[in-house]
């Protein structure tokens, strides 16, 4: 299993710079990179009293960092007993990292297994449970494999299999059940969620997707939208699992809007593994906000990753609004504007709601071409009948009693229903 972690433990973090080669371009600075990596840590309760970055070109074998660095960190942690752990924001391998826990005589956690480690931590349903426990798994059985090398030298003979080999096949085998299992669990919960999706599509109902960074406010947007109470909260990946709510849009009625898991720089791949799959919902979506927290330094460099993420999962093409929050917290938001002048680009805070409204009917707009206006009248008899259908896909917008027990309706449905009703007024 991936170590647990105590609460409130002070660390000594290392952050590796890896040189590129020349004209390679970063889109975050390492203070940054740094900043991130402490964000990270104190969530799940770390301190990292001193961080040190090292520049690394090629890593050594045996402790990945050379032998003058590693007595160097030695030395510190000697003068400075109140560390008790050591943070790395790359990975090593297995035997790398027993090798360096021997020499400084502390764990060491990597970035990847405190990403990990957040993601159990938050986990709440049934489904975010199961998909931590898969990554975590597959995260090990990474690990686990590139063990084997390691032990089958000091078990036995070349060509043979030694103990430590043996002991290493029954984990990895007993791990690979689990995941299959856990894998089962994952595609019956699926289909019950198919079915509510099929639902969701039979009434037409138009969907909007929230997607961004985390910590960029999504929940708190959805919250201002749909009045929701979803979890909110200064920390990374407060949202794990998709979570819909309702809201009702002027010129489109009722909308279906969806709070997404966070995207990060260099997410773990066991995480995006078992977590991208929860924004395939996300495909299913008329419109995508993408949610950026315009007040943070990197939000260039996030916007990027949010990009590439998208693209990646096949939605880089999708119809998309930039939500631009958080402007309550810039000092100089109309030089920003004058900056960045796009037709789809809306400023907002969501925590103080200001320019929601102005959100809103963007969207409204936006989903309003699958949107078809129609007039007619039928009798007071029909009208609890049409009352009835419309709000499946779309809305009435207003009704005028007309002479001779006739009744004008004015609505908004979607386009692909016309027809439909239409053929049910003709009955
Ligand atoms: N000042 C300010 N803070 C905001 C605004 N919107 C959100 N926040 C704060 O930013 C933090 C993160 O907000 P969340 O809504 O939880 O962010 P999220 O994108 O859902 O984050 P994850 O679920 O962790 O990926 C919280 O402390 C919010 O109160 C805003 O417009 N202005
Ligand atoms: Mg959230």
């Amino acid at each position: 299993m991936v170590k647990s972690f105590q609460a409130k433990r002070k660390a000594l973090g290392l952050v590796v710079n890896f040189e590129t080669e020349k004209g390679a371009q970063t889109f975050i600075s390492l203070d940054s990179e740094k900043e991130e990596f402490i964000s990270i840590a104190r969530t799940v309760g770390f301190q990292i009293t001193t961080c040190w970055e090292y520049s690394v070109r090629n890593p050594f074998s045996r402790y990945f960092l050379g032998k003058g660095k590693v007595k160097e960190i030695k030395n510190y942690i000697d003068d400075h007993p109140e560390i008790d752990c050591i943070l790395i924001d790359f990975e090593v391998s297995p035997s790398q990292q027993r090798n360096l826990e021997d020499y400084w005589e502390m764990p060491i956690y990597t970035k990847n297994a405190i990403i990990h480690q957040i993601f159990a931590l938050r986990a709440c349903t049934a489904e975010g449970k199961i998909r931590v426990e898969l990554a975590q798994l597959q995260y090990q059985l990474s690990r686990l494999t590139g063990r084997g090398k390691q032990f089958s030298r000091t078990g036995g003979g070349i060509g043979t299999r030694g103990p430590g080999e043996q002991r290493l096949e029954k984990d990895r085998r007993k791990v690979q059940k689990r995941i299959t299992f856990l894998n089962h669990e994952i595609e019956r919960i699926q289909k019950q969620k198919e079915v509510q999706k099929s639902l969701r599509k039979a009434r037409k109902v138009p969907v909007v997707a929230i997607v961004g960074y985390t910590n960029a406010g999504k929940s708190t947007l959805l919250n201002a939208i749909t009045g929701a109470k979803v979890y909110v909260k200064d920390q990374f990946f407060a949202t794990l699992d998709p979570v819909t709510r309702r809201a009702f849009l002027p010129e489109v009625g009722e909308t279906v809007f969806t709070d997404t898991v966070g995207f990060i720089r260099e997410m773990p791949p066991t995480i995006k593994e078992a977590f991208w799959a929860t924004l395939e919902e996300t495909k299913e979506a008329d419109l995508i906000l993408e949610i950026l927290d315009v007040s943070h330094p990197d939000y260039f460099s996030h916007f990027q990753t949010i990009n590439q993420t998208l693209s990646e999962i096949g939605l880089d093409q999708f119809s998309k609004i930039v939500v631009l929050n958080k402007v309550d917290l810039l000092s100089d938001l109309p030089r920003l504007e004058k900056e960045i002048r796009e037709n789809d680009h809306v400023f907002i805070s969501a925590q103080k709601e200001k320019g929601i409204e102005k959100l809103l009917s963007l969207i409204s707009y936006r989903l309003q071409n699958q949107i078809q206006k129609l007039s007619f009248e039928v009798s007071w008899s029909e009208l609890g009948k049409i009352e009835k259908e419309i709000p499946r896909y779309g809305y009435i917008k207003d009704l005028e009693a007309k002479e001779e027990g006739r009744v004008k309706i004015e609505c908004a449905v979607r386009k692909e229903k016309v027809e439909h009703l239409q053929r049910i007024l003709s009955k």
